[in-house]
């Protein structure tokens, strides 16, 4: 490891040891890193220093009803500020973990970056996260300082009471005399960058992982470099007169990645919005001539219902990609916003603990139903039990390695995620004949019946072609005879009734597009389903209630 800059050196000294760590691989000529970066200086420094100062950088509200247009001089300003108030008012000291917590917005990414500049370790959390989570975040990461939204105060000062370690707290968009804002007015706009090791910790992310304690993985300097040069080079290929607009929040890696750091790296523009719901991603995608969404399958599927609906109108002509990840995209789904858009989606699977996305396509090498191959600078397997590569069509789990990695943050479960060098992601895949990873469940999702091994996604994307279905999802629960039965909870578009006839006939309409043995044995109607702020459906909230 290189000469840290961190004087706390807590995040160091946390890191799993290096016999667990996975395989890493660079394989890339622009995976080549020197020894010290700063990745603020790549993906916002550098614009400005070779004069593109005046292009636009940053859109979105500035929390008073009003609009933020800020250039990339304005936002390296802003976040140079801010990285003076850290470092001369706050007390933050290189490797110092940095709590972060508001909406996606423009203070935000400026807050991300100012974190960055000063060397500290981002601690983004989101917008919805309570008191008691909040708390199990700082006491893990160690949180020393926070900046938050005014807006969000209440459970970040709830969560501080219980945790003192955390010592200082400033808010931002607050009118306040002690506001982020005030205070960084009188800064100076000029900041020198703290000279990070490559291999320094730049940022903890929590997993949005479902249930149990969170866990931290920590990502360098590189590798938020590295994933700005994976995937959006050979999938995404954006450029800079490129509009960036979507749903997941910045605590998200597949946020973080797709409305600030891919942008940034080409020198495009971020639009980032408060809230993105369907109801609202899509107008805005019009307002602002969008032409890259980020959103998970639900909210495509959303949006082309309401793209659907007689008499919608919205100007789409400036969309040109738009991209899914979080969850597998069903073929029902790509097709439905095709037919809405004309548009191919691209998916791409990701993981908070390999930063961002490994497996993907481009829109010419889209397969249905797949999620597509290992995007170049990475490599995909599927294995047995005992780790061994298994043959093409034969269901595994799926091991990944590349310029990123698990790393997770003093935890026990680094054992469990990374095997003899892979990153083990706890998806269960096959590899089909043209060599297409084609996503079965998680692996501890497969459903079990009759002796038979079911994925539930199989049987939703099955169920979703229906055209009575907005919304599914399918869970194995206790059978005494079949140890465990299909079940679907099924989300009905407008206008149609949940009764005996539609449960045959959606039944039927399964058993016409899958063998027959996985038809959902049981079908209840519910008005919506649980998701995560992510737009994951909590599949396990459905086991407790069956
Ligand atoms: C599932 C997918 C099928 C899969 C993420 C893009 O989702 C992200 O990170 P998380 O840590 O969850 C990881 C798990 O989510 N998944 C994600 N994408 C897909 N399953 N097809 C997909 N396209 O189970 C994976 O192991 O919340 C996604 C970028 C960054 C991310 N952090």
């Amino acid at each position: 490891m290189h000469r840290s800059a961190h004087l706390d050196t807590f995040a160091r000294d946390h890191l799993p040891p290096q016999d667990q760590w996975p395989e890493m691989h660079f394989d890339l000529p622009e995976l080549q890193f020197p020894e010290r970066m700063n990745c603020a200086h790549e993906l916002l420094d550098r614009w400005v220093a070779e004069g593109h100062g005046d292009r636009p950088c940053v859109i979105g509200g500035d929390g008073r009803g009003g609009e933020i247009r800020w250039s990339y001089a304005d936002l390296q300003a802003q976040a140079n500020r801010i990285a003076q108030v850290l470092v001369h008012e706050m007390g933050v000291v290189p490797g110092n973990r940095v709590l972060l917590r508001g909406a996606n917005t423009p203070q935000m990414a400026a807050c991300w970056f100012a974190v960055i500049k000063a060397g500290a370790i981002a601690v983004a959390t989101m917008p919805l996260l309570r008191a008691k989570e909040l708390g199990q975040i700082i006491d893990k990461a160690q949180v020393t300082h926070a900046l938050c939204d005014a807006a969000l105060a209440d459970e970040l000062e709830t969560a501080r009471a219980q945790h003192p370690v955390l010592y200082r707290v400033c808010l931002f968009r607050s009118q306040a005399a002690d506001g982020l804002e005030a205070l960084a007015e009188r800064q100076s706009p000029h900041f020198e960058n703290v000279d990070t090791a490559a291999d320094d910790c730049a940022l903890i992310a929590f997993t949005s992982g479902t249930t149990g304690q969170p866990k931290g993985t920590m990502h360098f300097h590189q590798d938020v470099i590295a994933i700005c040069r994976c995937w959006p080079r050979s999938c995404l290929k954006a450029t800079a007169d490129d509009v960036f607009i979507g749903s997941p929040p910045l605590a998200f890696t597949f946020g973080l990645g797709g409305l600030l750091l891919f942008p940034l790296s080409v020198g495009a523009t971020a639009v980032l919005l408060e809230k993105a719901s369907p109801e609202a991603l899509l107008p805005a995608i019009a307002r602002y001539r969008a032409s890259v969404c980020f959103t998970a399958p639900t909210s495509y599927r959303a949006m082309a219902a309401m793209l659907a609906q007689p008499g919608a109108s919205v100007d789409l002509s400036s969309l040109r990609k738009c991209v899914s990840a979080g969850e597998a995209l069903p073929a029902a789904t790509r097709q439905q916003w095709k037919d809405a858009t004309g548009i191919e989606m691209l998916d791409g699977i990701g993981a908070t603990e390999m930063l961002h996305i490994f497996i993907s396509h481009t829109e010419a090498s889209a397969r249905p139903g797949a999620t597509g191959v290992a995007v170049p600078g990475y490599r995909a397997r599927v294995v047995d039990d005992e780790g061994r590569e298994l043959p093409r069509g034969s269901v595994g789990k799926l091991a990944v390695q590349g310029p990123t990695g698990c790393r997770y943050l003093d935890d026990e479960r680094q054992r469990h995620y990374v095997k003899d060098g892979w990153n083990l992601t706890g998806d269960a895949y096959l590899v089909d004949a043209d060599g297409y990873f084609v996503y079965q469940a998680r692996t501890d999702d497969m459903i079990i019946s009759g002796g038979y091994n079911i994925a539930g996604p199989e049987v939703e994307s099955a169920l979703m072609a229906h055209p009575a279905v907005a919304e599914c999802a399918v869970i194995g629960v206790p059978d005494e005879e079949r140890g465990q039965l299909v079940k679907a909870f099924v989300v009905l578009k407008p206008g149609h009734e949940g009764d005996a006839a539609l449960v045959k006939a959606m039944q039927d309409f399964v058993k016409a597009t899958v063998a027959p043995y996985k038809y959902p044995r049981a079908i209840e109607f519910r008005a919506s389903l649980p998701r995560t702020e992510t737009g994951k459906l909590q599949r396990f909230r459905l086991k407790e209630s069956a």
